[in-house]
């Protein structure tokens, strides 16, 4: 008798998401998986991100928190569809709970899908929900230690985005230093230096963005 063994939680989840990734291509959708730690500034990014790009780009926007609605509510304001997933504790996002979102959104009225996901820098690495590639914030009031104590999500990361650099004059932070080892762990990390406040390189973000989304659309 033959028993089947699903082998661990991320296969089995590694499965659904490779499910969502069909779905979504079929769609025609990019999609990011958006990670950093609490308050490293996932919302005010995605903020930014809209009301740069929203005129030429149709984005939807699926939050991740363990409690409340409150960033999907600023998200909301942007005039753009957006989706709470309330973890009720999980400290990540998985394949499965993207699923749940799918009759939410009209996706053959969107282009780009970001989900932020729940503020944490350790395990949301390591689950797929069907995402094109994962980003990653790191501001730089976290310390120029990050990579080389949470590696895995750089290695992870298509995209470094080093964030509230208007802090740098009150902050011992090195970036030189943060974007050396981010690069030891992952050769190909595309790093942008922004700050969510000042609006500093926030448009040599989006419009990288705005090309790979671009890419991504054979119909364009
Ligand atoms: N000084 C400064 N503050 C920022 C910047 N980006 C975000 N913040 C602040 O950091 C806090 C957390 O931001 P939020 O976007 O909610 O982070 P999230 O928890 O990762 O979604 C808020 O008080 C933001 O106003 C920045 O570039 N500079
Ligand atoms: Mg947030
Ligand atoms: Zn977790």
């Amino acid at each position: 008798m033959k028993i089947p063994i699903v082998r661990n939680i991320l296969e089995a989840n590694d499965r659904i998401a490779q499910e969502n990734r069909k779905f979504f291509d079929k769609n025609d959708i990019t999609v990011l998986n958006l990670m950093s730690s609490p308050g490293a500034g996932k919302t005010s990014l995605l903020e930014r991100t809209i009301d740069a790009l929203k005129k030429d780009i149709r984005i939807g926007v699926i939050e991740g928190d363990i409690q409340s609605s409150h960033d999907a509510e600023r998200i909301a304001r942007k005039g753009i569809p957006a989706v709470q997933i309330n973890t009720g504790g999980a400290c990540h996002l998985d394949g499965n709970m993207i699923r749940e979102t799918f009759s939410e959104f009209r996706f053959d009225e969107l282009d780009l899908l970001i989900v932020e996901n729940v503020g944490n820098l350790v395990c949301p690495a390591e689950f797929k929900m069907g995402e094109d590639f994962k980003i990653m914030i790191l501001s730089i009031t976290e310390g120029d230690d990050k990579p080389t104590k949470y590696p895995l999500m750089f290695r992870e990361s298509r995209v470094l985005l080093v964030n509230k650099i208007d802090l740098l004059p009150y902050v011992d932070c090195s970036i030189e230093k943060i974007k050396k080892d981010a690069l030891h762990i992952n050769p190909h990390l595309i790093i942008f230096e922004i700050s969510c406040k000042t609006g500093e390189g926030i448009q040599t973000w989006t419009d990288w963005l705005k090309g790979e989304v671009k890419l991504n659309k054979n119909t364009w």
